[in-house]
């Protein structure tokens, strides 16, 4: 029984989450967006002792594994295996608490899915259809429309995929852009035909609106939103297969060459995770006692809100989800988050670079959820979180508590004596939690779950502020006793309440307390260490982060970005062929810059006298933004010493200094690999 669930409607929960692509580790917004959330409602229903199963996997089909792998220049297969166990482990590190975390190129998944697709295949379920789909001839291959790239119709962007311009954020078919081109092999891709199975899921719609805008109003605003859309837009068929050859074979006549389409077998990845975990997997799929919640980022909304369902209802056994609470998009530092750019804080990266601080990166992100609107994570808030909330309202609360009961009290559970007002009103507070915070998990208010665990630190700080122990000991034992009673009852509380949030802090403060795991109902109470139980000294639970800590985060993306800007940096395209005469013409050698001066009344350019082996002379230069003289003087360089002289600012130039120039407008001198002599010629 939860709270939102007195009358014990649903007898267990089944839990699953996104299956992450197996073509990168995953990051930050991956963990905000779902894993976060879903191990806290997990880990809460458990202690609420609802029986529950927590799923997960990897995601190892589909176009964004075979483009990786084509980067890559490995097999797909390499790539899933990689990342699969990249991402497994960071799992496992982070301590989410999955029952299961498998993998869809499984044995046991390729069956599950093969005999899905034969279910809806036999029973006429789908419809065949044929259409023209991009073709690479050079390649002999279909094109995935991620492997097709061109102009965006829309906002004109030359470098928009088949699916999706990233620059506008429009959703695109392959057909409407505009100078397509395969990402494979740089040629025009021709039209050519192909036959594919297709849900027909207008043939569901009117079930579907039934099913969630009638029957579902209480889903989050954004995740009924999309679907209402969808719905109110009608629903058209969509293809379940694909020409590619990196996934499940379709097991049809017909089906040579073809794949089930990557949406079509992840989400039957988790029914395929649940039967590898336990035999007895059918209740937890086919019961209607079972509440099955998703929890999915919001790009994922269609597929689990309409694509599953018709295809759980199409097949017929199964049930369908209650819920499916998925999140807006997590920025970082005001960027979107990107794979490709390398614009994240992965969560291996994370790990190695803060070891023993998971409940810190699930502290801020949980607070800082994606919720309801997109939001940003910024390292500083990072930093302050932990140091003002973790440390200063959390971890100080509790630390004041246990020294000042082992100082006075010689680490022992002082008695309850005379209870004043507000120590009533206190424990009457206290037991208003389990309910308050519960109530808000069951709901997936997970922000303001744990914003109200932060207010039971908070009421502790407070309370041992205006108590002072510290300084009734001297004159009122007896009050001083109640106080640290009523302020470790408090801790006791904390350690059970936060443990779906942190659970490896609430771990060590039971440890420190001695307190047994305890069920969420038993929290709430005043009396839950007992009398004379003793208790162990103080441990740091959270410690403070310094900015030079931030600072090297900061750093690490700063570079990302200089790399980024340097592979996406425009190159100029290519001037008019020039004959080798034309070329010979120039004499360029190699040459010291002896001497540098600023000309007078100008910002870019430097007087230079330079050796050139031939003399030595005088080359006015437009360098100056770029370079301060000190810099350049002994510097060996290019210079193209019969350039016709010229005047400038009253100084007679003879000759150019050779300079690199990228797109942002940076010079950088022309440098021989080995010192030669003054003179060399250069061709
Ligand atoms: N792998 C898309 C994603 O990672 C996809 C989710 C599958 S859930 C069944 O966003
Ligand atoms: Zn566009």
């Amino acid at each position: 029984m939860t709270y939102t669930d007195k009358d014990n409607k649903f007898k267990r929960y089944c839990i699953t989450t996104a299956l992450p692509y197996a073509n990168g580790p995953i990051h930050i917004g991956h963990m905000a967006g779902v894993y976060i959330p879903a191990d806290i409602y997990a880990r809460y229903l458990r202690m609420m002792g609802e029986d529950v199963i927590f799923i997960g996997g990897s995601d190892e089909h589909g176009v964004p594994v075979t483009i990786r792998a084509k980067k890559e220049g490995c097999t797909p297969q390499d790539i899933v295996d990689r990342y699969h166990g990249i991402i497994k482990k960071s799992f496992e590190e982070f301590g989410t608490s999955f029952d299961i975390y498998s993998r869809t190129t499984s044995k046991i998944h390729e069956e599950t899915a093969t005999e899905f697709f034969l279910k809806l295949y036999n029973e006429g379920k789908f419809i065949e259809q044929t259409t023209q789909q991009y073709y690479d001839e050079q390649e002999q291959t279909f094109l995935a429309d991620r492997y097709i790239t061109g102009t965006c119709p829309i906002c004109g962007n030359e470098r928009a995929y088949g699916d999706q311009c990233e620059a506008c954020g429009s959703s695109l078919n392959a057909t409407d852009l505009k100078n397509p081109k395969s990402a494979l092999s740089g040629n025009t891709p021709v039209l050519k035909e192909t036959k594919h199975w297709f849900l027909p899921l207008n043939d569901y719609e009117e079930y579907l609106k039934q099913w969630i805008l009638e029957g579902h109003k209480e889903w989050k605003t954004n995740v009924y939103g999309q679907c209402k859309s969808w719905i109110d837009n009608g629903l058209q068929p969509r293809a379940v297969t694909r020409d590619l050859d990196w996934g499940i074979k379709v097991p049809v006549e017909g089906g040579e060459g073809k794949v089930l389409y990557v949406w079509f077998d992840a989400p039957i990845g988790y029914i395929s995770n649940t039967k590898e975990f336990t035999p007895d997997w059918e209740k937890w799929w086919k019961d209607k006692d079972t509440k099955l919640v998703h929890f999915i980022g919001k790009d994922n909304i269609v597929f689990h809100c309409i694509v599953f369902p018709a295809m759980l209802k199409a097949e017929g056994s199964y049930i369908l989800p209650e819920n499916v609470p998925a999140n807006e998009f997590l920025n970082l530092e005001g960027d979107k988050i990107s794979t490709s750019r390398n614009w994240a804080v992965w969560l291996n990266e994370y790990l190695e670079d803060f070891p023993q601080k998971q409940d810190v990166l699930k502290y801020v992100l949980c607070a800082n959820a994606p919720e309801t609107k997109d939001n940003d994570f910024t390292w500083k808030d990072f930093q302050t979180r932990n140091n003002s909330e973790l440390v200063a309202i959390l971890g100080n609360f509790i630390n004041r508590t246990i020294v000042l009961t082992h100082k006075y009290f010689v680490g022992k559970v002082p008695k309850i004596n005379e209870l004043n007002d507000l120590d009533n009103a206190t424990i009457a507070e206290i037991a208003t939690f389990p309910e308050r915070i519960g109530r808000l998990v069951e709901t997936y208010k997970f922000r303001d779950a744990l914003f109200e665990l932060m207010n039971l630190a908070r009421l502790g700080n407070k309370y041992l502020t205006e108590n002072e122990p510290w300084k009734t000991f001297k004159t009122d034992v007896a009050r001083t006793e109640t106080v640290l009673n009523i302020s470790l009852q408090i801790c006791a509380n904390l350690a059970i309440l936060a443990e779906p949030f942190i659970q490896f802090a609430a771990k060590k403060l039971q440890n420190m307390l001695n307190l047994k795991p305890m069920h969420w109902f038993e929290a709430g109470k005043a009396d839950l260490l007992s009398v004379g139980q003793a208790i162990n000294p103080a441990e740091l639970l959270f410690e403070k982060i310094e900015d030079e800590t931030i600072q090297k985060q900061l750093d690490k993306l700063e570079a990302s970005k200089k790399q980024n800007a340097i592979a996406n940096a425009t190159v100029e395209p290519q001037k008019a062929n020039c004959s080798f005469d034309d070329f010979a013409k120039m004499d360029i050698r190699l040459g010291t810059i002896l001497e540098a001066e600023k000309v007078a009344k100008t910002k870019k350019l430097l007087k230079l006298t330079v050796d050139t082996g031939i003399d030595k002379r005088t080359i006015v230069s437009g360098i100056a933004e770029h370079y301060t003289p000190e810099q350049v003087i002994g510097k060996q360089v290019a210079v193209l010493v019969n350039l016709a002289p010229k005047e400038l600012k009253g100084i007679q130039s003879q000759g150019m200094i050779l300079m690199a120039e990228n797109a942002d407008g940076e010079l950088s001198f022309m440098q021989p690999e080995k010192v030669f002599k003054n003179g060399s010629t250069i061709a």
